[in-house]
């Protein structure tokens, strides 16, 4: 039985729109995976420390047959042919993929934390997830309208 995955897709660096658009491409060639639905553009400020350029984010929903593990395997590799070179945590990036969600499974191993520990707070993820999957409810038994409404939209922009 495959699983319904949901990644999160963000840039901002190296023109971001180009950046998710090729992402989502490479996406809809995974291998195992079918890719079902995509979310629209968003756009918002970076949220971390420091100055950064702002961020295009979207999320994609996938069916898959590849483990979890296999899955973020796929997920950096794509990241790798966008140029990205990982040096320190919250760094600007071409691209940044992350697992959302993975069927309703809760993991917390070295390499993976699904769901994705921050995705309940930010407007950057909720809004686009909530778009494609309005009726989504988390493996925690919480409703994805319940989190946006503790989410406010604040300066998150759909732009495409
Ligand atoms: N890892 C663990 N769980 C996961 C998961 N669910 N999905 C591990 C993907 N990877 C996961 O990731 C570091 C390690 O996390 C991986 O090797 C994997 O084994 P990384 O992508 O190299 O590092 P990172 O992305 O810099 O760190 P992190 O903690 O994933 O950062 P976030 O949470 O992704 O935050 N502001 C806006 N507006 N939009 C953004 O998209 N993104 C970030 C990055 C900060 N600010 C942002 C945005
Ligand atoms: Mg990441």
């Amino acid at each position: 039985m495959p699983t319904t995955a949901y990644i999160g897709i963000g840039s901002n660096m190296d023109n971001p729109m180009q950046q998710v658009n090729t992402a989502l491409q490479s996406l809809s060639t995974l291998k195992g995976s079918t890719l079902c639905q995509q979310s629209s553009m968003y756009s918002s400020d970076a949220v971390g420390p420091g100055q950064q350029n702002s961020y295009i984010n979207a999320v994609a929903e996938l069916n898959t047959e590849l483990s979890a593990e296999a899955l973020l395997k796929q997920l950096q590799a794509i990241e790798a042919d966008h140029g990205r070179i990982r040096k320190q945590r919250w760094e600007p990036r071409p691209l940044d993929l992350d697992i959302l969600l993975f069927g309703n499974q809760i993991i917390s191993t070295p390499t993976l934390s699904v769901p994705h520990p921050e995705m309940h707070k930010r407007h950057f993820v909720l809004y686009p997830l909530a778009e494609i999957a309005t009726e989504l409810v988390l493996p925690d038994g919480c409703a994805i309208s319940e989190l946006l409404m503790q989410c406010p939209v604040g300066e998150l922009l759909k732009v495409k």
